[in-house]
């Protein structure tokens, strides 16, 4: 068989803008294809919802893939472990309670489940604003190729529309910083605004993650270390079992906020 290359481009061409015109209308979006975006994203496929994630970066992953300071290993604890076995990401045993993973296996193999469970993520496209209604109810995402921005180009962006949001955008919660600061917001916080982390307590950060996984401002709920920021938790480094827990926590209060629409 002779190859032809246009036949290669219109099937590059075609299947992507069936993808994306599809992901234009989703029960839930995702920001972020970190280990707490990624769970998140395999759960609600799972459990039935239209689901996609938008992703800044070429890579997907994000922070889990450097491991800790580029030794790319991953630590979970009992609990991640038990999360990390259903995704079949193997996991040694170093200490009692404490188990290495690789992190490019978790990586791959989580974004592998996640879309073969039906969620679409997109790469290389930066969530820049939200799509708002009456009473600020957020009702989307405003969406840029990664690459408009960092060539300082003036490209009107484009929107899609979402039944929830989740921030999973990580140590900079993203989203919530948007909303607060253009809709002025008053998020489910202390003080109705993001708190900011606090500095490494691996103990701590991880023990609260899941309180602050939640539903952060109506539609939009906050995972991974977003949550943490958001609600002025400490950091925890690179023990990744609280974002997939969160994770997983996020799923379920998006399908419980669905199952009420
Ligand atoms: O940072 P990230 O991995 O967040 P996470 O899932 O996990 C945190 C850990 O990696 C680590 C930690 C662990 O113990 O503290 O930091 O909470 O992934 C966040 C992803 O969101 C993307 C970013 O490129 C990264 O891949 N992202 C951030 N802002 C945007 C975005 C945006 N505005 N639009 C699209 N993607």
């Amino acid at each position: 068989m002779q190859l032809d290359e246009t036949i290669i481009s219109r099937a590059i061409t075609e299947s992507f803008i069936k993808d994306f015109l599809d992901a234009l209308e989703v029960d839930v979006a995702i920001v972020g294809a970190g280990p707490a975006g990624m769970t998140a994203a395999y759960y609600l496929a799972k459990g039935g919802a239209k689901t996609v994630i938008f992703e800044r970066h070429l890579k997907i992953g994000g922070g889990m893939p450097g491991g800790g300071m580029m030794f790319n290993r991953i630590v979970v604890q009992e609990e991640g472990k038990k999360l990390l076995d259903e995704f079949d990401v193997r996991t040694e045993e170093y200490q009692k309670g404490y188990y290495h993973a690789d992190a490019l296996e978790a990586t791959s193999t989580i974004c592998s489940k996640a879309i073969k469970a039906g969620t679409k993520i997109f790469n290389l496209i930066s969530i820049e604003d939200v799509m708002i209604r009456e009473n600020d109810r957020i009702t989307g995402l405003v969406l840029n190729w990664s690459a408009t921005s960092l060539a300082g180009l003036h490209v009107d962006p484009l929107a899609m529309s979402s039944k929830v949001v989740i921030d999973a955008t990580g140590h900079a919660s993203e989203v919530c910083h948007i909303i607060v600061n253009k809709i002025g917001a008053r998020l489910r916080t202390e003080a109705g605004k993001v708190t900011g982390e606090k500095s490494m307590w691996a103990d701590v950060a991880e023990s609260e993650i899941l309180g602050n996984t939640r539903e952060v401002y109506p539609g939009l709920i906050v995972a991974g270390m977003a949550a943490n920021a958001v609600f002025g938790a400490p950091r925890m480094g690179p023990i990744f079992g609280g974002m997939f827990l969160s994770g997983k926590k996020a799923a379920e209060i998006a399908l419980e906020i669905l199952s009420k629409k």
